[in-house]
């Protein structure tokens, strides 16, 4: 049975999101945040680093919202989320999968939770590489619908929680295709199952 560890306001909805997209059934443990906007302790008893998403699945215990995308694709979905493999687009379907946790998510949350903090000198220093992340996006989505071309894989689900975190940090309407790009994402019939199980990706008020 799989079960998915899953923190309100969270990376989590995307698993839920892909959850949803296969019809898999799945044991939802729900944990609230805690007034500091943190994962509560309990997750920590879960897994070493008390984070969300964590999954189990027959004894298999993963973390990484990009990592358990991938195994639940490949064991449940034949790959129908991902582009070929060996092909050139497999290859950079990879690389915006990657690209999400690796590169883009860092400053976006220092900017988040350095305006919670009060300390704007960090967030304008963390800025510009939000938005040079975000320039990046849009180039590579073009014209098309979603970065891979016409139907959403595992690389915008994976873009949908950056793309809110840089929405609530208002620095998404300095780019007005990837609005667009992610009122697409929010329009998905899976995403919109995902969030009516498992609640918003954002808080009204951070
Ligand atoms: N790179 C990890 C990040 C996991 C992560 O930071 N999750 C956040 C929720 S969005 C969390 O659990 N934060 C709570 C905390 O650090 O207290 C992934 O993509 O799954």
């Amino acid at each position: 049975m799989l079960t998915l560890h899953h923190l309100a306001f969270s990376r989590s909805q995307r698993i839920l999101w892909l959850i949803e997209e296969l019809g898999l059934p799945v044991d939802l443990v729900r944990y609230a945040r805690t007034a500091e906007f943190r994962a509560p302790p309990e997750l920590k008893t879960v897994h070493p680093l008390g984070k969300s998403p964590v999954i189990t699945d027959d004894g298999l215990m993963l973390a990484e919202s990009a990592t358990i995308l991938r195994y639940l694709d490949g064991r449940y979905g034949g790959n129908r989320f991902s582009p070929e493999a060996g092909t050139p687009e497999h290859a950079i379907h990879e690389e915006w999968l990657d690209f999400v946790e690796s590169t883009a998510a860092g400053p976006v949350v220092t900017v988040l939770l350095s305006e919670r903090a009060g300390e704007q000198a960090a967030a304008d220093r963390a800025k510009p590489m939000v938005n040079t992340a975000l320039g990046y996006i849009a180039d590579g989505l073009g014209d098309k619908p979603f970065l891979m071309g016409e139907r959403p894989m595992l690389a915008d689900i994976q873009m949908s929680y950056f793309l809110a975190m840089a929405r609530m940090a208002k620095l998404l309407d300095a780019h007005p295709a990837l609005v667009d790009y992610l009122a697409r994402i929010e329009a998905e019939p899976g995403f919109q199952r995902a969030q009516a199980r498992g609640g918003p990706m954002m808080p009204e008020n951070f």
